[in-house]
């Protein structure tokens, strides 16, 4: 750590009326340029503390980051961590109010439900796909609190890696007997394709960013506890939305999902 906790504190508050505003701001790397990883896991954490402080629930976790499209799109090389809340949870078949939001994009995934608690350190594909109940098709909106959407890994992680909504949709797919690598995803934005992929594209198999996901939580001494929704990362590049846009995801053997950009 590099950063004393005022500062910290100091740095969630500044993203977190961003988001609530749906204001954006300029990097916190800008200011802070030698902060660490776990600087950035702390000012999460505390952007979290405040938004559990005001009631919203910790329903799972996200991994993003995971596929080489959405790496090379915002010229990353490596994996992020963050958390979904209750409050980011969207209807399926709903409506996801653009005006809360600053330049959301859409990214088609493939979303791990647990049915047993799962915890690093030495978690493997095996673990989580024994841990898994089933997955359902999933939509992540993101929206960076950041300028342009330009960011470096510190301060996505510190903003929650751009985390803002999701949907999931209500077909689960048991993963017993499902081969997640070859599963299909199209994701159509007002009617028409705008991305195409299968599992394989997050990490060669999607489970495998579950258990980096589990490993990273285990270093922190936390763990993935039963029930938890877990998003594996985006399996293309993201796709930027509007207000009146309609956006689906098809998932193979797990049927489809929607949401309405009003
Ligand atoms: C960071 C979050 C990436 C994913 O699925 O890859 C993410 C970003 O691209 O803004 O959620
Ligand atoms: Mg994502």
């Amino acid at each position: 750590m590099t950063l004393d906790a005022q500062t910290v504190a100091a740095l969630a508050q500044r993203l977190d009326e961003c988001a609530l505003h749906a204001r954006d701001t300029t990097k916190i790397t800008d200011d802070h340029p030698d902060m660490d990883w776990a600087d950035a896991y702390a000012v999460q954490d505390a952007l979290c503390g405040r938004q559990l402080a005001r009631g919203a629930r910790l329903v799972g976790y996200k991994a993003g980051l995971t596929s080489f499209a959405k790496m090379r799109q915002m010229g990353v090389d490596s994996p992020v961590f963050g958390y979904l809340l209750d409050a980011h949870a969207l209807v399926d078949g709903g409506e996801c109010k653009a005006a809360e939001l600053i330049h959301p994009k859409v990214e088609p995934e493939i979303a791990f439900v647990l049915g047993r608690e799962l915890k690093g350190p030495g978690c493997h594909i095996g673990a989580v796909l024994a841990a898994t109940d089933f997955v359902l098709a999933g939509i992540e909106v993101i929206d960076s609190r950041y300028r342009d959407f330009k960011f470096d890994l510190k301060s996505v992680i510190a903003d929650n890696t751009s985390a803002a909504r999701f949907v999931v949709g209500g077909q689960p797919l048991a993963v017993a007997g499902s081969e997640l690598r070859t599963a299909g995803v199209v994701m159509e934005k007002n009617g028409l394709p705008v991305a195409f992929g299968a599992g394989a594209a997050v990490l060669g198999h999607p489970a495998t960013a579950v258990a980096m996901l589990a490993n990273h939580l285990g270093a922190l001494g936390r763990s993935l506890p039963a029930g938890s929704i877990v998003l594996s990362g985006g399996i293309t590049e993201a796709v930027a939305v509007a207000a009146g846009d309609h956006v689906s995801l098809r998932l193979q053997g797990a049927g489809s999902t929607s949401i309405r950009f009003a």
